[in-house]
C-alpha cells in the first residue's frame, strides 16, 4: 500500500516550545501526566472523517481545490472507499492521536438500493476493523449521514412523509451497531434537516413529537444491543435549514426534559455552533455542564466576521481555556472527547497542510488545557465565585430557598432585620487580568 502523507515518515511527536520543526507538538505531550492522568487520558482527540478526507476543497462557487488522489479515481466506489480509508489510518497513525469519528456515508457509498447500500457499509465496517487492530487508532463516536441525500430534503426523523423516517430509523440502527461492532465511545445525533426552511408548511410540534419518538428508539436499540457509550445530539441553530430545533444546548435541554429524554442524551458542543447560537463557547460548555447534560466537544473556531460555520482550526488559547476550565473543573470527559470537526481553507491545498491544520489546533488546546488545569489548581476562579456567593450560605440564604419562608415572610424580615443590600464589585476587569497572567505564564 503507498503512502499518501510522503511528507512524514514518522509519528508527529512532542519536541517542546523551543523546537523549530513545524511538523511536532510544542505543547501537546500525551505521556505527560497532569492531575495524575496521561495528557492523552484527558484530551482524548479525535480527527474527523469528513472534511479531512471526504471533501476536495470544493465550495458552493467553485470546484475542489485540493490534492486528495483517493478522491480522484472513482470508477470503482468501494476500491476508492478502501483507499480513501487507507488514507485516513495512514494519517490518524502519523498524527499520533488516539482517536477518530465517521459518518457512515463518509466510509461507504450509497448502493443501488438499500441493501447494496448495508453491504457496501458492512464490508467497510471490516476494513476499518482490521485497521483498527493493525495501528491500535480507535473510534470515538459514529454517526449517520440523515442531510446529503435529496431524501432528506424536508428533514429526516421530522420529515412530513413517514417513510423518510424509517428510512433514516435503519441508517441509524446500522451506523450505531457499527459504531457498537468498532468499539466506539459514543454516538452522535446532529439534526442538519431536523428544522424547517418555512412556517407555512411546518407543523411544528408534530415535527418535535416525531423526532422524540426517534430518539427514544435510539435510545431503546442503544440498549438492546448492550452499547455503553454515551448518546449525544450536536445542537446547530441553523445552517443547512433556517431553523433547526436542536438550536443550542438550553433548547436540546428543554427538549429532553419535556420528552423525558434527560440522562439518556447529552450534548456534543461544536464551538462553531455556539457562536452561530449567538453564545461564546464558554456559556454552551457552562450550560451543559452545571445542568447535567455536558458530554462532548466538537473543537474548532468561526469567523467572527461572517455568520457560518467556518469550521477552521482553533487557534485561541483563552477563548478554549475558559471552556476546559468548566470540562475539567466537573472531572473531564466520561465517553466524550475533543473530535476535531475542522477543514482546511480552501486555499490550503497540499496534503501536509491537513498536518499543520491539527498540529496547531492540538497545540491551542493542549496549551488552554495547562492554563485551565493551573487556574482549578490555585482556584483562581472557582474561589471568586465561591466567594461571590457566600452570602447564600448565611442564615438569610438557607431560610430563603427553605420551605418555610414566603415573599411575605422574607418582606418581615427586610423590615425588621433593616437589611440593606450593599452593592459590591464584580471584579470582571480584576478576573480577567487573572485569566490572562493564566495564560502568559503557564510554562510548558
Ligand atoms: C455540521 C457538523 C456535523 C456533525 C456530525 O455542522 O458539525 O459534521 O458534527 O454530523
Ligand atoms: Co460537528
Amino acid at each position: 500500500m503507498a503512502d499518501f502523507f510522503t511528507d512524514v515518515s514518522e509519528p508527529i511527536r512532542y519536541e517542546g516550545p523551543g523546537t523549530a520543526n513545524p511538523l511536532a507538538y510544542r505543547v501537546y505531550d500525551p505521556d505527560r501526566i497532569v492531575a495524575g492522568k496521561r495528557m492523552e487520558d484527558h484530551l482524548r482527540i479525535a480527527v474527523c472523517y469528513w472534511h479531512s478526507f471526504n471533501w476536495p476543497g470544493s465550495d458552493i462557487f467553485g470546484d475542489g481545490t485540493f490534492d486528495r488522489p483517493w478522491l480522484g479515481d472513482v470508477s470503482d466506489e468501494m476500491d476508492a472507499a478502501r483507499q480513501k480509508m487507507d488514507a485516513a489510518f495512514e494519517f490518524f497513525s502519523k498524527l499520533g492521536t488516539p482517536y477518530f469519528c465517521f459518518h457512515d456515508r463518509d466510509i461507504a457509498p450509497d448502493g443501488a438500493d438499500y441493501r447494496e447500500t448495508l453491504s457496501n457499509l458492512h464490508a467497510m465496517v471490516d476494513y476499518a476493523a482490521e485497521k483498527i487492530e493493525r495501528t491500535g487508532v480507535k473510534l470515538l463516536w459514529g454517526t449517520a449521514n440523515l442531510f446529503s441525500h435529496p431524501r432528506f430534503a424536508a428533514g429526516a426523523s421530522t420529515n412530513p412523509n413517514p417513510e423518510a423516517f424509517a428510512y433514516a430509523a435503519a441508517q441509524v440502527r446500522h451506523a450505531l451497531d457499527a459504531t457498537h461492532r468498532l468499539g466506539g465511545t459514543s454516538y452522535v445525533l446532529w439534526g442538519g434537516r431536523e428544522g424547517y426552511e418555512t412556517l407555512l408548511n411546518t407543523l411544528m410540534k408534530r415535527e418535535a413529537d416525531q423526532l422524540a419518538r426517534f430518539l427514544e428508539l435510539v435510545v431503546e436499540h442503544k440498549r438492546k444491543i448492550g452499547f455503553d457509550g454515551q448518546l449525544f445530539i450536536e445542537p446547530k441553530p441553523q445552517e443547512p435549514t433556517k431553523h433547526q430545533y436542536d438550536y443550542d444546548c438550553a433548547t436540546v435541554h428543554g427538549f429532553l426534559e419535556r420528552y423525558d429524554l434527560l440522562g439518556e442524551l447529552f450534548v456534543n458542543i461544536e464551538v462553531n455552533h455556539a457562536t452561530l447560537a449567538g453564545h461564546s463557547f464558554h456559556h454552551e460548555v457552562k450550560y451543559a455542564v452545571e445542568n447535567g447534560i455536558f458530554g462532548s466537544v466538537d473543537a474548532n473556531r468561526g469567523d467572527p466576521q461572517n455568520g457560518w460555520d467556518t469550521d477552521q482550526f482553533p487557534n485561541s488559547v483563552e477563548e478554549m481555556t475558559l471552556a476546559l476550565h468548566e470540562i475539567f473543573g466537573a472531572g473531564g470527559f466520561d465517553r466524550g472527547g475533543f473530535n476535531f470537526d475542522t477543514k482546511l481553507r480552501r486555499q490550503s491545498m497540499d496534503r501536509t497542510d491537513l498536518f499543520h491544520g491539527h498540529i496547531g489546533g492540538i497545540d491551542t488546546l493542549a496549551k488552554a488545557f495547562l492554563v485551565a488545569m493551573d487556574l482549578l489548581e490555585k482556584e483562581t476562579l472557582t474561589r471568586a465565585r465561591t466567594d461571590r456567593y457566600a452570602g447564600w450560605k448565611g442564615d438569610l440564604g438557607a431560610y430563603i430557598m427553605s420551605t418555610e419562608a414566603s415573599l411575605a415572610s422574607i418582606a418581615d424580615r427586610v423590615l425588621e432585620e433593616g437589611i440593606d443590600p450593599q452593592p459590591v464589585s464584580g471584579r470582571q476587569e480584576a478576573l480577567e487580568n487573572l485569566v490572562n497572567h493564566a495564560v502568559w505564564s503557564e510554562s510548558s
